[in-house]
């Protein structure tokens, strides 16, 4: 079986949102495009406390059951099957979407006889690369899908340093197109 992925593609994360992107509303018609293809479509949010302390590195963004933590209106996020949440306690953790506290990832996928795990979503450099290196850890077959991944380009050289990384642990970098 075949997952597509959403990192973490939420309101907070988008062009006006308060840890932007400056493009990531972009994706959101590729990924809408693909979920068809897919025997299972799967997200995860970042669905933080008030109170974390991973607020003392990141302006405060995906508070739980804000608006800022929700999907953006353009997304169909009906074909989302499950969604994994994570970031959920104080401490500064829940990079990874296998980090996730409503239910554990590797058991889901397992469960569902998924194999195949491509990813698309924000943001490349932080939650997208993580997530992305635990799932080769954990041995599924990993895509990322280029043109369904945007970052937050903070640092120069910060995007295209995740793709090589993600690539060298034994992602496929793909684009949507590739993908029938
Ligand atoms: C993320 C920074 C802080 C992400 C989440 O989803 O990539 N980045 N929290
Ligand atoms: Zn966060």
């Amino acid at each position: 079986m075949k997952a597509l992925f959403i990192v973490d593609l939420q309101n907070d994360f988008c062009p006006n949102g308060a840890l932007p992107t400056p493009k990531g509303d972009i994706i959101i018609p590729v990924i809408n495009k693909l979920m068809d293809k897919f025997d299972f479509v799967l997200a995860s949010k970042d669905w933080h406390p008030e109170n974390s302390v991973h607020f003392n590195k990141w302006p405060k963004h995906c508070i739980q059951n804000s608006y800022g933590a929700e999907f953006p209106e353009g997304l169909n996020s009906e074909k989302i099957h499950k969604v994994f949440l994570k970031g959920t306690g104080d401490k500064d953790d829940g990079y990874s979407a296998f980090e996730a506290t409503n239910e554990n990832l590797v058991d889901y996928l397992k469960r569902n006889n998924i194999d195949e795990f491509y990813v698309t979503g924000l943001t490349a450099e932080y939650c997208v690369k993580q997530t992305v290196l635990d799932a080769l850890k954990n041995g599924f077959k990993t895509f990322v899908i280029k043109d369904g991944v945007e970052g937050i380009y903070q640092n120069e050289g910060d995007v295209e340093n995740a793709f090589t990384e993600m690539e060298k642990a034994g992602a496929v970098i793909i684009t949507s197109d590739k993908i029938l």
